[in-house]
This record gives C-alpha cells, structure tokens and sequence, in this order.
C-alpha cells in the first residue's frame, strides 16, 4: 500500500515534493485533481496530500515534512538540532516572504493576476531586498544555506525562487546577487530535480497590457476615421441614436477616454474625472449582473461581460465604463460602472440584446460610497466586497471606450 497520494500541479510550491517522491522512490501516488480533492481541501490550494489513513493534509512545510520523515536515513537531513531549526527557519522564509513578494511580482507580469504598476514595483523590491539581505550575504560565505551540504532547505527554495529565474531575474540581475545565482544553478541541478526543468530567463518578463488596455485599443482602432470629437462626428448612416438628440456635452466624453486610456487610473486619471464630471450632462450607473448564482469557470463570465461590451459599441459615443468579473470559479459575480450621456440609461444600453440580464442602480456621486465605487470599478485593483460584506478579489474586466 502507498504512503498516500499527493495532487499534482504546476505550482512551484508542489515541484519539490515530487523531486522528493520520485528521488527517494516514496510510495506515493501523484494524482490529478479530482472530485475529492475539492472535498478534502475546501479551500482548493496545492499541496494537497492524503495520508494512507485518509488523514488529509495542506501546507507546503506539512506535506514537506511528513515526506521527509519517510526517507530511511535521509541524506538531505540536517545534523544538529540547530541545523534542523535552521533548515524549518529556511523553508518558512522561502515558502512566505520569498514566494509571496515573487509571486506579487510574476502573477500580475505573466497574466495571471490583475496588474497595477505600484504593487508590482513594490512587491519587486521586496523581493530584492530580501534578497540582498540574507540568500546573498548568506551564500557569499556559505556554499549551502543550511551545512556543508545540500539539506531540503536548498531543495525548497531553489523551487520556491524558480519562477524568479523563470520570469524576473535579467542578466544584470544575476551579476548584482552572483553568490544567489550561483547556488541556485548548482542546485538546481543537483540529482535531486533530476527530471525536473528549470527555464532560466536572460530578460526580465515585461507587463503586458491586459484586456483592458486591448479593449481600449480596439476601440481607439475603430474610432479613429471619425473627428476628433466623437459626438461632433457625422450622423452614421444608420439610423441616429436616441441619445444624439442631447447635442454635444460640455465637456466632449473623448476627453476621459483619452485621460483614462493614457494616465495612471487612481494617480491621474481618477482625479482629472471627478474635476471634469458635469451631473447635468452625464449620469454614473452601477451595472449589476442578474444571475451571478449561473455563473461558472472565471474565464467564462470574463467571455460574457467581453460580448456584453462588443454589443453596447452603437452606444459607444455616448458612453464609458468597465465591468468587472470577481471571485473564483463556480462563486463569481459581475459588476460594473457606466457613465452614460444624459439621464436615460435605457436609450444606453438597450442597443446591447442581453441589456436585461442586468440591473441598474444610479449612482449619487456626492455620496461617498458611490464615488468610491466608481473609483473602484474603473481602476479595478481593489477586492470587490458583496453585498454580504465578503471581500472577493477581481479576476479580469472589460472596458466600453
Ligand atoms: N499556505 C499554503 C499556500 C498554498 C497556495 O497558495 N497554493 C497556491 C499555489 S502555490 C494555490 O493553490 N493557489 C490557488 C488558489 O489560491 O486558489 C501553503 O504554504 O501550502
């Protein structure tokens, strides 16, 4: 019978108990994520293990060292009690401080997490500086972190830092921490990730804009042979819009796109807003979808709210706003801001079919948590709190520009 069965992902923290499993030959099952992992570990993280005895276990250090205490006379153990709390000191700094602020860096550069420039410059030095300050002055005057050789605690952070050398750590990097870059090259390789793929990047991964920025850019494309002020623009040839009627506003609405297609959101382009924003000419709406409760997989209700926006576009002269997706999969919602021309959100969005799968809510900006809320949909970098006062976290938006 095997020791128990650990779920499989591509997830840096899972890369070491497989090397673990597969050098030492433990008996263990390396199983794709099923019905019952879902069940035992509620809270859907990896590393996942389940213990012959069913006993189900989470924590990347928990998992390591129940694996760890199944190698007969362990050649990756440390010698002394000491050694052994500094391997457990390691193994912690690397699995918190070092992943996390690697993650914050990596997540929102490589897509998989929302990006805003502040967090990730500052989660990047965090990340050096815990760098400069104790794997380089360390590994300067120590071959290994822990000893005079390789213990789990170089194991665990070489995979830890991996998506460092994967994705953030240029050239210049690698010159300015030599003594780092060289230990994690030598143990990279060591026979214990035999098998295991390590890509070491020579440029560091560069943000690219996400949807939103595309959304904006497509519409810029399809604005662009019209004038420079769209609601000065000759009638379509299709019927005119309802909201054409209203003439020009004060205050053109291709200005905001521009500001907020162009600056900073919450630095620049939030405050220019709420300066230029004329309540007589324009209204703020909170765009709510209905059935939140239908929504599945995270990338699906992202693909509904992409064609929700495509299909306001014969609204698009006479409005702005973004809509976002929260939560995680099987437990979303959607939401959005609009600021429309005029007072009549029905002449806005009722050239979009599906208008009816969403409630609207107008907005009074001269109340706080309105503001705030505008705010919110339209840079998209905080959590969304529901009405039942959780804190869900954006996964992906969609602009109308
Ligand atoms: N404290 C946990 C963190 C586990 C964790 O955040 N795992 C990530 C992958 S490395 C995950 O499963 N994320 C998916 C999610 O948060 O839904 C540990 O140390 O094992």
């Amino acid at each position: 019978m095997s020791i128990g069965k650990l779920y499989d992902a591509p997830s840096c923290r899972v890369t070491p108990l497989k090397a673990l499993v597969k050098h030492f030959k433990l008996d263990v099952d390396i199983v794709q994520r099923d019905a019952e992992f879902g069940k035992l570990f509620p809270l859907k993280k990896v590393p996942a293990f389940v213990a012959a005895d069913g006993t189900p276990i989470h924590e990347f250090i928990a998992i390591s060292y129940y694996l760890l205490s199944q190698i007969p006379n362990n050649p990756l153990a440390p010698k002394t009690k000491e050694d052994e709390a500094e391997v457990l000191q390691w193994v912690s700094f690397g699995n918190q401080e070092v992943l996390g602020a690697a993650w914050d860096t990596f997540g929102p550069l490589t897509g998989r997490a929302p990006y805003n420039k502040k967090s990730v410059d500052a989660a990047s030095e965090q990340l050096d500086k815990l760098i400069a300050l104790t794997y380089e002055p360390h590994l300067t005057k120590n071959t290994y972190l822990v000893g005079e050789k390789v213990t789990y605690a170089d194991v665990a952070n070489v995979a830890l830092l991996s998506r460092g050398f994967e994705y953030l750590f240029d050239d210049a990097w690698k010159k300015k921490y030599p003594a780092t870059t060289r230990w994690w090259l030598t143990v990279s390789k060591n026979a214990v990730f035999t098998g295991f793929d390590f890509p070491v990047t020579s440029e560091r991964i560069q943000y690219t804009p996400p949807k939103k920025e595309e959304t904006k850019k497509e519409t810029k494309k399809e604005a662009a042979p019209k004038a420079a002020n769209a609601e000065d623009a000759p009638a379509p040839k299709k019927a005119a819009h309802p909201l054409a009627a209203l003439g020009p506003a004060k205050e053109p609405i291709d200005n905001w796109k521009r500001v907020y297609s162009n600056e900073d959101t919450r630095e620049k382009a939030i405050p220019w807003f709420w300066e230029h924003y004329d309540p007589e000419d324009y209204s703020l709406w909170k765009v709510k979808y209905k059935y939140d409760d239908e929504l599945t997989l995270t990338f699906m209700s992202t693909n509904l709210i992409g064609g929700f926006v495509n299909r306001l576009s014969a609204s698009t002269k006479f409005m702005f706003g973004t809509a976002v997706v929260y939560g995680t999969n099987n437990d979303n919602g959607i939401i959005g801001a609009f600021m429309i021309r005029g007072q009549d959100h029905v002449a806005a969005f009722d050239v979009a079919p599906d208008w009816e799968s969403y409630d609207f809510t107008k907005l009074d900006p001269s109340k706080p948590e309105d503001k705030e809320f505008v705010d919110n949909m339209w840079a998209w970098d905080k959590p969304v709190v529901t009405a039942s006062g959780e804190s869900k976290e954006i996964v992906d938006g969609a602009v109308l520009k």
